[in-house]
């Protein structure tokens, strides 16, 4: 019994440890919480974030306070992140607070996998405001946004990099300390008070922290395989987990 209970705890740890989606035979395990990484998102004021086409978060507070978002995601390589991120304005004056202050922006993102913001993403404004700065007058310059802007295929070759801003430039409100964020950068356009409206778009080749990672991405095409006896289930008597 002593044998039987360590090759099931031992196929078990095989399974749960990802050494890859393709089982003995050809099938494919059913992917785990373990197989995710967590997606931790800090924009100023609100963003939506795609992950391979798929939009996977939304910032659940449009203005203020600004918060964290984090998720679970399952990764696929290589993988394209979209992001459109949206500075607090007066979709006529640009303005916030009763068209009294020009706001200003900021995005910084981390995944588990060490995905980070960096002036490496693609930037693109689509709604700037007020133009010039100008407050007696304030007017918008909008841009219509391409409609498959968070798609694999966009063709994003001609938009120009982000630009990498410092914690003390954004100034980053309370939650932001309390997430890891270490090794990604704030970004926006070069004008972080008068973009408005920014998409960013970034293609991870392959994990950067160098993990193999199971590709569950036929998941849907195929029967996978369920764990063997033990694994991931409640222990006799135990507390759920
Ligand atoms: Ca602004
Ligand atoms: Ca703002």
């Amino acid at each position: 019994m002593r044998v039987y209970a360590a090759m099931v705890a031992a196929v078990a740890a095989a399974w749960a440890g990802g050494a890859g989606a393709q089982q003995p035979g050809g099938g494919m395990r059913k992917p785990q919480i373990a197989d995710t990484i967590r997606a931790t998102v800090y924009a100023d004021n609100w963003f939506e974030l795609y992950v391979n086409g798929v939009l996977v978060a939304v910032d659940s507070i449009a203005f203020i306070p600004h918060n964290v978002i984090a998720v679970d995601l399952l990764p696929t390589y290589p993988m394209t992140i979209a992001v459109l991120a949206r500075d607090n304005a007066d979709p006529t004056t640009g303005m916030e607070y009763a068209n009294t202050n020009i706001g200003d922006g900021g995005l910084i993102l981390k995944f588990g996998d060490g995905t980070v913001t960096t002036g490496s993403w693609k930037a693109r404004c689509f709604s700037r405001g007020p133009v010039g700065g100008d407050r007696n007058n304030p007017r918008v310059k909008d841009t219509p946004l391409p409609a498959d802007w968070f798609t694999v295929g966009f063709d994003d070759s001609g938009w120009g990099n982000a630009r990498e801003y410092t914690e003390r430039e954004i100034d980053p409100k309370q939650p932001y300390y309390e997430h890891d964020f270490k090794g990604a950068r704030f970004i926006w356009t070069d004008d972080l008070e008068l973009d408005n409206t920014v998409v960013f778009r970034h293609v991870v080749t392959r994990p950067p922290d160098g993990k193999p990672r199971p590709d569950f991405s036929n998941l849907n095409n195929v029967v996978p395989q369920g764990p063997p006896p033990g694994a991931g289930r409640r222990p006799p008597g135990g507390r759920p987990r």
